[in-house]
């Protein structure tokens, strides 16, 4: 197999042996971004399709996150770091119902790697948990993923309770389920907040980079 073609079958398999010498092996190749974008994603968009076709159970797909993990981890410290002062604050949380964070998680890397402070709620966060952790942190915009098609729904129910509570921060929106259709029109015809869809990680820091300018 060829280096590619190996450390997509790590995430595919679920096996870390061999992992770490080849992502450093990558990182003569590649920016530590370009191995998570490329192969990593590819391994995983395969996961999705085995999962999808009842190839693969659950506890599968739970090991093939673990390995997703551990790269992202090894990798960090590779990439790039702004050390400019800081932008902004954002809230982070994947919505309630919701368990998947490695792409919440690689956003919270690309941005505070970037200058921006990052509070990280964690996984199946409700409404009031980020009302609450709002009046806490003051941040400058509150960032959602989610990666299930109900969790689109949960959004617009997410941003509905923030506005109600006299919040109106920018929302940044991210995940599989979603699209760039899932905007201010069709958050729901009532919600006029702004709200801004992110395709990945870096998309999410350059609509941060536009907010904070
Ligand atoms: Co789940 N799962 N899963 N899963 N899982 C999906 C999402 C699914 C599409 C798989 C499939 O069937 N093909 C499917 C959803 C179907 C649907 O709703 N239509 C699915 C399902 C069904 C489920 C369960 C219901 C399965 C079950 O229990 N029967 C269950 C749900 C539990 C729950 O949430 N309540 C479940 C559980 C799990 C695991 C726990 C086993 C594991 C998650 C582990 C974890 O995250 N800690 C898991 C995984 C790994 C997946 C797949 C295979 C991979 C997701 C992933 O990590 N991708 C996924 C299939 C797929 O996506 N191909 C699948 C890599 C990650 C880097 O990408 O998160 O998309 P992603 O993030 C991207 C962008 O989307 C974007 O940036 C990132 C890239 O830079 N982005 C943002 C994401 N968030 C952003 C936020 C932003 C900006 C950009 O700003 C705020």
């Amino acid at each position: 197999l060829s280096l590619e073609e190996r450390l997509a079958s790590y995430v595919v398999e679920g096996t870390k042996e061999g992992l770490i010498p080849d992502l450093d092996l990558a990182l003569q190749k590649y920016a530590p971004l370009e191995v998570i974008n490329g192969p990593l994603m590819a391994g995983m968009s395969e996961v999705g399709r085995l999962f999808n076709n009842n190839e693969l159970i659950v506890a599968e797909v739970l090991q093939s996150a673990e390995v997703m993990k551990s790269s992202v981890t090894h990798l960090e410290q590779f990439m790039e770091k702004n050390e400019t002062a800081v932008k902004g604050k954002i809230l982070l949380a994947t919505v309630k119902g919701d368990v998947h964070d490695i792409g919440k998680n690689l956003v919270e890397i690309i941005l505070s790697n970037n200058g921006y402070q990052i509070v990280n709620l964690g996984i199946k966060v409700p409404p009031e948990q980020l009302i609450e952790a709002y009046r806490k942190e003051k941040p400058d915009a509150i960032g959602l993923s989610g990666l299930l098609v109900k969790s689109a729904q949960q959004m617009i129910i997410t941003a509905q309770d923030l506005k109600n509570a006299g919040i109106d921060v920018p929302i940044l929106v991210g995940g599989a389920a979603l699209t760039r259709k899932f905007t201010k029109n069709r958050i729901s015809p009532e919600y006029d907040g702004l709200v801004l869809y992110a395709k990945d990680a870096m998309d999410g820091l350059d609509i941060a980079n536009q907010l904070s300018n």
